[in-house]
């Protein structure tokens, strides 16, 4: 099934100099970019957005980092996304992740992990709605997807 996820390049990300390299690594894969702008991401935005954690120790520096600088907002689609971006972007704690994934190859930590990606299509879609109008998300036709998918698994 095509899905869309909701990526951000955290903070880190912009300061370390690896916004091209994160977004090449999407590219490569074969995803389609159906939004991306940059942003500072509100009180209520993440409070909303890490609502699981709000009442974490560790809440206060998750909002204090994540407003430290501004946001990457990237959708990205393609065939099984959301399940397909997570093991490109790896586990929480980038020590421990797998190299060969982008906390893997980038982070050492367990808050400046370098992105976030949606963890499921249910929250894909309550994400995406949370930071993009629907105007900034384009439907266009990708040249290259006749080539990284099989015909049974693209769209017409
Ligand atoms: P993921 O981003 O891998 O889905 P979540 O949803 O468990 O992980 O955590 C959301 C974000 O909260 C993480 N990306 C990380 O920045 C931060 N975080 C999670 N656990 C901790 C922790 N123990 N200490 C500091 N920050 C944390």
């Amino acid at each position: 099934m095509m899905q869309r996820t909701l990526i951000i390049l955290k903070p880190d990300c912009l300061q370390r100099n690896l916004l091209g390299e994160i977004i090449k690594r999407f590219e490569n894969k074969g995803l389609k970019i159906a939004g991306l702008k940059m942003g500072k991401i509100s009180d209520e935005q993440i409070i909303e957005h890490y609502s699981q954690h709000k009442d974490k120790p560790f809440f206060g520096n998750l909002q204090k980092f994540m407003q430290s600088a501004p946001v990457i907002f990237i959708v990205l689609e393609g065939y099984e996304a959301v399940e397909s971006i997570r093991v490109i972007v790896g586990p929480t704690l980038g020590r421990k992740a797998d190299a060969g994934s982008i906390r893997g190859d980038y982070s050492m930590s367990q808050a400046n992990n370098i992105v976030h990606a949606s963890d499921s299509p249910e929250n894909a879609e309550i994400e995406i709605k949370r930071f993009f109008q629907p105007h900034e998300l384009f439907d266009y036709y990708k040249d290259d997807w006749r080539w990284v998918y099989h015909e049974d698994e693209r769209p017409a």
